[in-house]
């Protein structure tokens, strides 16, 4: 698409609006970049564009003035706006077209995309693929969700790079022509529902992400998700299957290892002993990762190298060690409720969480609720402890101890565990009240743990 010279905004100034100020800057287009969002005027936005090294010379800037927006020929949303919000609507009864920033990358780039989404372990798959494909092709590029915004990759492409794109039910919202010749649903459980609304329009937004997909490409699909498997929707690209629960026509996780009997060949692929990532979820993302490779005609032996050497990604649920037969877990990236619920989803052990941070002003509840069962014991520091903890005991979970530091956190929790538990630090918080960032707060947590006697 020629946007020589078009009049395209760009909504959002965070890495997806930057990624596409890069983008239109290097196609010649003539661009507005609007923001609204709090605390955010022109000399914010100015600064934005001066840290990621773009001239701000040249380019309309609009701290969230709608109506002073004249005619464009395309609007780009960032993921984080909604499409369904006023801003969005302005747009549109001005007759502009409106299109989030994947659907950009993918109009103005090339090669074959492989696009994964799901509820959970989208970035632990996107990177696995992203690391089984690139020993097989030559260019490969990991991009999306996963915090690579695919704009930014999108003028480097060539007919034969391979995209491996980790793709949010937001991002999907903004799609029209994005077409993926392999995808992955890997599960769809509640989630930004604020946004989606209900449970119907999520899982419509999931399954967008084959809307344009043919009888020539390949979708993967979570066997033992209800929402998936029941879904009765119009999709056309071919479905190969990955389950944990049952031997199937597809690929399946039985007793330790993973299998191919997507032919009927049911072919041992590799074992869970042979692979550093831990958790029946993970044997489900790998599934879907070695099925995206398989059909892309990556060979067996060439997948089993790159899934048997392939850690978790960093502060992610991060394996860390087992100690005394009690499993720790490095989430520090469990800045939010949301994240920090799927850590403790994932555990297949009691749990003991470390919880706690720097105060965003958020509720808890969510995340308290899913302890029954799950969390036997939970140690609280940061800001927010008193308030997580006040939290916790109106929901009647009471098992709970401070610590004044990480290392008391870690001392606490280890003598709160029992043979058999794990450990997990997900703090449902930021981390900016004790450390720089969650990478400081997770690396030292791993020193710690490493270094338990
Ligand atoms: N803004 C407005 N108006 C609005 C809302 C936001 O102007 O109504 C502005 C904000 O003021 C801010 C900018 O938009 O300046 C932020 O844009 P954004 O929220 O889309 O954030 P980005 O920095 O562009 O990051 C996005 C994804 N964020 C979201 O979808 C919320 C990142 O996923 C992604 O890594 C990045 O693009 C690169 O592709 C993060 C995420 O939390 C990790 N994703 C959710 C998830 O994984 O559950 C969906």
């Amino acid at each position: 698409m020629d946007l020589a010279g078009k009049k395209v905004l760009v909504a959002g100034t965070g890495k997806s609006g930057i990624g596409c100020i890069k983008l239109l800057t290097e196609e010649n287009a003539c661009i507005t970049v609007f923001d609204n969002g709090n605390n955010v005027d022109e000399a914010v936005i100015i600064k934005r564009l001066q840290d990621a090294g773009i001239d701000p010379e040249g380019k309309e800037i609009n701290a969230g003035d709608i109506s002073s927006i004249g005619k464009m020929d395309l609007a780009v949303l960032s993921p984080g706006i909604d499409p369904e919000s006023k801003l969005a609507a302005d747009l549109k009864d001005k007759g502009i077209p409106v299109i989030g920033e994947i659907e950009l990358a993918f109009r103005q780039g090339k090669g074959t995309v492989t696009a994964i989404t799901g509820t959970n372990g989208k970035t632990t798959t996107t990177a696995l693929t992203g690391e089984i494909l690139s020993r097989f092709f030559n260019d490969v590029k990991v991009v999306g969700n996963i915090g690579n915004p695919y704009t930014e990759a999108a003028s480097g492409l060539t007919d034969d790079s391979r995209v491996v794109a980790e793709i949010s039910s937001f991002q999907l919202q903004t799609t029209v022509d994005f077409h993926p010749h392999v995808t992955a649903i890997l599960n769809i459980t509640p989630d930004h529902l604020d946004r989606h609304k209900t449970m119907e329009n999520y899982i419509e937004a999931k399954f967008s992400i084959a809307k344009n997909q043919t009888a020539e490409d390949y979708i993967i699909l979570n066997h033992d998700d209800d929402n998936i498997r029941n879904y009765k929707g119009d999709i056309k690209p071919c479905r190969i299957w990955f389950s944990s629960k049952e031997k199937i026509k597809g690929f399946y996780y039985r007793e330790g290892a993973i299998f191919d009997n997507t032919e009927g060949i049911n072919e041992r692929l590799i074992t869970s002993s042979e692979m550093n990532i831990l958790g029946i979820h993970n044997m489900e993302n790998a599934m879907a990762a070695m099925a995206m490779a398989k059909v892309q005609g990556v060979p067996p032996e060439v997948i089993w190298e790159a899934v048997s050497s392939f850690k978790a990604v960093e502060h992610r649920i991060e394996y860390v060690r087992t100690f005394n037969d009690i499993d720790f877990y490095n989430d520090s990236k469990g800045t939010n409720t949301d994240a920090a619920i799927k850590a403790v989803m994932a555990m297949t052990r009691p749990s003991v969480v470390i919880g706690g941070g720097y105060d965003k002003n958020s509720e808890f509840d969510d995340w308290i609720e899913t302890f029954p069962g799950r969390v036997r014991h939970l140690v609280l520091m940061g800001e927010t402890r008193d308030k997580i903890a006040d939290c916790a005991k109106a929901h009647g979970f009471t098992d709970i101890s401070f610590a004044d530091d990480l290392e008391d956190a870690v001392n606490k929790a280890y003598k709160a565990a029992k043979a058999g538990d794990a450990v997990l630090l997900s703090p449902a918080c930021a981390s900016w009240d004790m450390f720089r960032d969650y990478e400081e707060r997770g690396r030292l947590f791993k020193e710690l743990v490493n270094g338990l006697k």
